[in-house]
């Protein structure tokens, strides 16, 4: 990652090293902050925020979750990221963050004030350029994925990714990309920080949004874009047996974009190779998000 020269915070630009909060800032202690996650593409028109509408209207979602009060409106927040894309000079990932700010002990977050802070940086890789290119693996977490009665795992709340982190750390320790995460009732739920897909009997799967997952938005592009290439796609409850014998696997996500999956748990997936279906879904996406198909012109937020 690299550092950027600007942060909005609360509606005014700051330099990066004055953007700072209390030690006892409710978020820090207790986690209760929402954020995103959106990348920046170039085109051959400038640069693109990709589904930056869709992004914004997420993170008001995980606010309302929250009851978090955003003195924003749809149309100001979409503003304000652009400006500090703009602002900053190389930029290809925007992480806005709205939280709980304040000075005090106690759980009750009512009547703490709300944070926003919008922090554009230079992401490249997420995965690492090997996992993008050679397929990344995976092993199976021995943390769940926190399901819908402990926390609101469709919404983008920082205190959840504790048990992504943990899960990542896991992958790490045990020579792994990446982590899949089961779900309560033991079916495939997601990554530390992507969706998954299997491609199996000629349709690809992939988890129903009750099934403790993020509503991922590069979930969504591909199911359509998938779609539009003559593919079914099914949402619906995927067992750790089915993405083993899976034909091919990837994940989707902001950050990582289509990254296909060639190793889970010690087994090969397929022949241990990038997929197919995989790599003409992850290449059609990489010339979406750059702008160079007219039909999803619809996704780019052009600045
Ligand atoms: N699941 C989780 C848990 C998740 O964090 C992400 C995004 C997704 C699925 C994919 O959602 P979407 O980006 O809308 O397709 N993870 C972000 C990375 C988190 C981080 O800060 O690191 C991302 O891809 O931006």
């Amino acid at each position: 990652m690299e550092k950027t020269e600007k942060i909005w915070m609360d509606g005014e630009f700051v330099n990066w090293d004055d953007a700072k909060v209390h030690v006892l800032a409710h978020a820090l202690n207790y986690g209760t902050g929402v954020f995103e996650g959106i990348r920046v593409y170039e085109t051959s028109k400038g640069l693109s925020i990709f589904r930056l509408k869709e992004h914004v209207k997420r993170l008001m979602d995980a606010c309302k979750v929250m009851c978090f009060d955003l003195k924003y409106t749809h149309d100001e927040i979409c503003e304000a990221i652009s400006a500090t894309v703009k602002m900053n000079k190389k930029v290809d990932y925007v992480k806005p963050c709205v939280f709980l700010g304040g000075e005090a002990v106690g759980l009750n977050p009512i009547n703490v004030p709300v944070k926003f802070t919008i922090t554009s940086i230079y992401l490249g890789s997420y995965l690492g350029k090997e996992a993008q290119e050679k397929g990344a693996s995976l092993v199976t977490s021995s943390w769940f994925r926190p399901w819908n009665l402990a926390a609101p795992a469709g919404a983008k709340v920082n205190g959840i990714y504790v048990t992504s982190c943990l899960a990542k750390m896991e992958a790490k320790h045990r020579g792994a990309d990446e982590a899949v995460m089961l779900n309560a009732q033991g079916n495939i739920a997601e990554c530390s920080g992507e969706n998954l897909f299997i491609f199996k009997r000629g349709k690809l799967y992939t988890s129903k949004t009750s099934d403790s997952i993020l509503e991922g938005i590069t979930r969504n592009s591909i199911m359509e874009i998938a779609g539009d290439l003559g593919y079914e796609v099914v949402e619906d409850e995927i067992t750790r047996i089915e993405m083993y014998t899976a034909d091919e696997v990837f994940m989707t996500g902001t950050a990582a974009e289509i990254t296909m999956v060639t190793k889970i748990d010690n087994r090969l997936i397929g022949d241990g190779k990038p997929g197919k279906v995989g790599k003409q879904l992850a290449e059609k996406y990489a010339d979406v998000v750059r702008g160079k198909d007219p039909k999803y012109e619809k996704w780019l937020y052009r600045i």
